[in-house]
């Protein structure tokens, strides 16, 4: 008879490398959008999940990746996106977490500097390599967009529902983007001036652009998503400054974002489907 006292040495080495393509990915899925679903439901439908982090249990993940969500008061969408994401992201077994960044106050939202604010906070958890900056809204309609990182900065929402699936201009760096911790730090991140409705994604593509990235997308029949419908929120006016800040781009990017970038933490829960980071960023000048 043997007894073991100490676990065998092969269940202490990593597993290998998870396959190039995943196994569990379903392609186009029909999404549904239950008015009765809640939040107990989904924690108990994603068990594998801690403190909002995963990781595949029987191959070691080909990229660890930070999910950023900027958020404040669409409680609504965020249930749904969490409901869809996390089953999204464990078929496509990465090695992910997710961090909702919530602005405190009332003061309007500033999207980018909370983007900002997320990929400081989330180093200080675990260096990850990959970072996507992502809408509380939109939810992937395909498991074959994958949320991984590549050489260049990617784009991964070609196509909305409400847009008809049609990319909306050349530059369009909206809603879904993945950039690798080294591209968003050789950026300086997003500019922290764009307070209010629009620009800030297209100061981020002239900053990759300045840095000679070049913006990829996966084709055009899987990076699709459904925008759950919504009016523009009170908190977040057109920002009618935004013309004459992309006009500045070129001379304060170096100045201007993840190294200027000053807010005060309210609180950080671990709740079990997310990193909560609530954080006052201040007001526009
Ligand atoms: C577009 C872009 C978005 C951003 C924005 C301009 C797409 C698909 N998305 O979104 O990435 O560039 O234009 O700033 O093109 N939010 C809150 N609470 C608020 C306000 C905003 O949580 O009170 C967050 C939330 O994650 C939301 C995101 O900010 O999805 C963008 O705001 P939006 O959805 O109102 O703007 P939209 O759909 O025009
Ligand atoms: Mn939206």
């Amino acid at each position: 008879l043997i007894t073991w006292t100490e676990a065998p040495d092969h269940l202490n080495t990593p597993p290998p490398k998870c396959s190039q393509e995943s196994p569990l990915l379903k392609g186009a899925v029909n999404l549904t959008f239950e008015s009765s679903m809640k939040l107990k439901d989904v924690e108990s439908e994603n068990k594998g999940v801690t403190e909002g982090q995963y990781k595949p249990s029987d191959c070691t993940a080909r990229q660890s990746v930070a999910i950023l969500i900027p958020h404040r008061n669409r409680e609504r969408h965020l249930l749904y996106l969490l409901c869809h994401l996390h089953p999204f992201l464990q078929r496509q077994q990465l090695h992910y977490a997710v961090y909702v960044i919530q602005q405190a106050g009332d003061a309007t939202f500033n999207r980018a500097k909370l983007l900002n604010v997320g990929y400081l906070e989330a180093l200080k958890d675990f260096s990850w390599e990959c970072f996507i900056f992502h809408d509380v809204d939109l939810v992937p309609e395909n498991d074959h967009n994958l949320y991984i990182c590549d050489k260049q900065p990617k784009h991964l929402v070609v196509g909305r529902n409400v847009t008809g699936y049609k990319l909306r201009y050349k530059g369009y760096f909206g809603g879904v983007t993945a950039m690798t911790k080294d591209q968003f730090h050789q950026v300086n991140g997003f500019s922290n001036t764009y307070w209010g409705w629009g620009g800030e994604d297209d100061d981020l593509r002239i900053r990759a652009e300045l840095n000679k990235m070049k913006i990829v997308r996966p084709p055009a029949d899987i990076a699709r998503y459904t925008m759950v419908f919504h009016k523009r929120d009170s908190g977040n006016k057109l920002n009618k400054d935004r013309m004459h800040l992309l006009g500045r781009t070129q001379q304060v990017w170096r100045k201007d974002g993840l190294s200027s970038c000053s807010y005060k933490t309210v609180s950080v829960e671990r709740l079990p489907l997310y990193v909560n980071i609530t954080v006052d960023i201040g007001k526009p000048l």
